[in-house]
């Protein structure tokens, strides 16, 4: 069987059991039984989606907006994770971020459009808005990830502003962490971290941006999972996509949003992927009760799904007007 004939079948396979038990309209029935060849719009079974990591529901209900006005899942996804980018009160993301052991904040970031086309950004400084910079790399170069001073450049050629990242808080914290610092990474498990964010827009098409500024003083030169494509932001729009956030170096080791996606192809749902990630993570790792790994994903269907270690992370979904606060799965209940 041709690989394409098999995603569409077992897309239908989703859309007949979603269905199963509702009642079933004239349509859906023809779809299910006569239909060899599913249709964007009537697989749908529901408006515009967004999704996005832990408690940011301005971010989302933003994403949701741009959505619901019409406007494709790229711009919803970047105009979203800009709302956190923007906020200065969140220490993982853009201004206000966490800086380095050295007292630099650097940013990664990633985004993906429905056509597989991705671009990214490493080691950024000076510049809060490094998701619309991954998507100058997509779009306007022929590359696909830019570190440091070549993306610096680029942002400055394209008209970025330029900013002060450390804010007055986030070096005051800092200065009080370098009294006695330890040469580990500090990861937040309960609180604003990393925001993924993942769309699907009125067209049925799918989109995702991935922004941070990586663990709070990591070593200097370290880049995390959130700017790796496959890693902290994957999707295929004939399946689905997914994101994640918490401890970058336990994501890249498993390429968990690849990993989420290929087994929704297979298909799992988007909660039973998560959960198959974040089992992937701790199965050989005994030190897992010692950091976070949240995993969210959303389906070509509008199912979505979330799974943790810790039980504190929480994911926000915007559907028909309205953001929702999710309680993902989770290993461990502190
Ligand atoms: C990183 N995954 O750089 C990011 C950090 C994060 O929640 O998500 N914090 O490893």
């Amino acid at each position: 069987m041709k690989r394409r004939q098999f995603i569409q079948q077992s897309a239908l396979g989703t859309v007949g059991l979603a269905v199963a038990g509702a009642a079933i309209s004239c349509n859906e029935q023809n779809l299910n039984k006569e239909m060899s060849i599913p249709q964007k719009e009537t697989l749908k079974k529901s408006g515009p989606i967004a999704i996005c990591t832990w408690g940011f529901v301005d971010a989302n209900k933003t994403a949701g907006q741009f959505l619901d006005a019409g406007k494709p899942a790229l711009d919803a996804v970047i105009a979203g994770v800009q709302v956190e980018e923007d906020d200065i009160r969140n220490t993982t993301v853009g201004k206000g971020g966490a800086p380095d052991r050295s007292g630099e904040v650097t940013l990664d970031a990633c985004v993906m459009n429905p056509d597989g086309d991705c671009g990214a950004v490493v080691y950024v400084k000076d510049y809060a808005h490094v998701a619309q910079l991954a998507r100058i790399v997509m779009e306007e170069t022929p590359h696909v990830m830019l570190a440091g001073e070549g993306a610096e450049e680029l942002a400055e050629r394209y008209g970025f502003k330029k900013d002060t990242l450390l804010t007055e808080q986030s070096e005051k914290a800092y200065k009080e962490w370098l009294k006695s610092p330890k040469y580990k990474p500090i990861i937040n498990i309960e609180n604003h971290d990393t925001i993924g964010l993942l769309a699907i827009d009125k067209f049925g098409d799918i989109a995702g941006a991935c922004t941070t500024s990586g663990l709070s003083y990591k070593m200097k030169g370290r880049v995390g999972d959130s700017a790796i494509i496959g890693s902290g932001l994957f999707l295929d729009n004939e399946i689905g996509g997914a994101v994640a956030t918490g401890m970058g170096e336990e994501i890249m080791k498993t390429v968990g949003s690849f990993l989420i996606v290929e087994l929704m192809r297979q298909g799992k749902t988007p909660q039973e992927a998560c959960d198959e990630a974040v089992k992937r993570v701790i199965e050989r790792n005994p030190n897992y009760k010692n950091f976070q790994v949240a995993y969210i994903a959303l389906d070509k269907q509008g199912n979505t799904g979330g799974a943790c270690i810790h039980k504190g992370f929480t994911y926000e979904k915007y559907e028909n007007e309205e953001n929702t606060r999710v309680q993902p799965s989770h290993i461990l209940n502190d």
